[in-house]
């Protein structure tokens, strides 16, 4: 490098040369250097800004460039950025080992902004024509370029000039992100006494950003267990418990949880009749979600014995809430309870464990004692 130069870019840094800035918004048009066709004068600094709206970028292409060749460009130069990003440096007429033109390329910027920066230094040991670009505003096809999982949509992405918008499968609905699908988990409530829970779309992976609530409600004296199956898999963290998805259980005033990752937390006894199961899910991921089957058993009623001369049906080992007793006499015998007589009794097992009823004894039928009893009132009267 001559001396001369040297000096002049060492005085540059200490003073530099005043920057012209053009600020374009237009969708479309055409930059060149002061003079084109005719060449640039010496100590320019010139810089374009051009800004379209959101939803655009900026196509930059060359029609003609000729700028003085300088090692690195370090002369006379042509930058282009978007932002502070630096998309390329050009000089010279061709390309070389250490010099770049923009020959048939086109710069695309990566957002809706992009500069471009003409300088020429103090000298210049020809004529150089300079250059002339047109630049346009392009549509950004979001559903092409996002290959972000956290921008792109969920299902569907539409693309349209100036923007884009996501639409979801038929039963799911757009979250207020406008990008993930979620589902319309409103309340569901369990009231049979046995049954099989899943996350929404098992085993396909279970749908973003949804609240979902399943409730089992039994009647006092039930007891209800859960059972996971092993497939289980919902999105965790190896360092931090369930940050992103869970399953939460609340029975009665007992909790189970959070439970996430890919380990089944297998059974449950949960000793409550009423369980809700909460399941959050967050905006990303793609995990297949967990099927739970549930049963419940009733409170046990300590076993019966059959009366003498009756018997009762069903005959069981344990009896538990809700089931039934039929107790019946031999024949000429009959339930007696109190003064009261019955040919059938039936008794409950109650919610508490304990039977609604005493077993009655069976008795010789009234007609037939009295029938019987006769002659021994008489050998009574007799004997007297
Ligand atoms: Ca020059
Ligand atoms: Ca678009
Ligand atoms: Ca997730």
């Amino acid at each position: 490098m001559e001396l001369t130069r040297v000096i002049v870019i060492l005085a540059q840094c200490v003073w530099p040369l005043w920057t012209q800035v053009i600020h374009l918004t237009d969708m479309y048009g055409t930059i060149k250097s002061p003079n084109f066709p005719e060449s640039y004068p010496k100590e320019i600094e010139l810089q374009w800004n051009i800004t379209v709206p959101e939803g655009y970028q900026i196509r930059l292409y060359f029609m003609h460039f000729d700028i003085e060749p300088s090692y690195l460009c370090e002369y006379d130069y042509l930058k282009v950025y978007s932002d502070t990003e630096e998309l390329a440096v050009f000089c010279g007429k061709e390309n070389t080992d250490t010099e770049q033109v923009p020959a048939n390329d086109i710069i695309v910027s990566p957002r809706n902004v992009l500069s471009v920066a003409f300088r020429s230094d103090f000298s210049n040991e020809e004529r150089y024509s300079g250059f002339e670009a047109h630049f346009s505003a392009v549509d950004v096809d979001e559903c092409r370029d996002r290959n972000d999982e956290d921008l792109a949509c969920d299902h569907f992405c539409h693309n349209y000039i100036s923007g884009f918008y996501c639409s979801c499968r038929y039963g799911f609905l757009l979250h207020s992100d406008n990008r993930t699908c979620k589902v319309e988990c409103s309340e569901s409530v369990y009231t049979e006494r046995s049954g099989e829970i899943t996350s929404a779309d098992f085993p396909k992976p279970y749908p973003k950003s949804s609240d979902c609530m399943y409730r089992i409600e039994l009647e006092e004296g039930f007891q209800i267990t859960l059972e996971f199956d092993d497939t289980f898999d919902i999105e965790d963290h190896p360092e931090v418990t369930c940050p992103y998805d869970f399953i939460k259980i609340n029975a009665g005033d007992k909790e189970f949880g959070p439970f996430c990752g890919e380990q089944s937390p297998g059974k449950i006894q949960t000793g409550s009749n009423t369980v809700s199961i909460l399941f959050h899910s967050d905006n990303s991921g793609d995990n297949l979600g967990w099927k739970l089957t549930y049963t419940s058993t009733g409170s046990e009623c300590s076993p019966l014995a059959a009366p003498l001369n009756g018997h009762l049906e069903p005959l069981q080992s344990n009896y538990v809430f809700k089931d039934h007793i039929m107790l019946t006499c031999d024949p000429g015998y009959s339930l007696r309870q109190g003064d009261k007589e019955f040919e059938h009794y039936q008794i409950e097992c109650q919610r508490d464990g304990k039977w609604s009823s005493d077993v009655p004894l069976c008795k010789k039928k009234e007609s037939q004692r009295r029938h019987r009893s006769l002659p021994s009132i008489l050998t009574n009267q007799i004997l007297s």
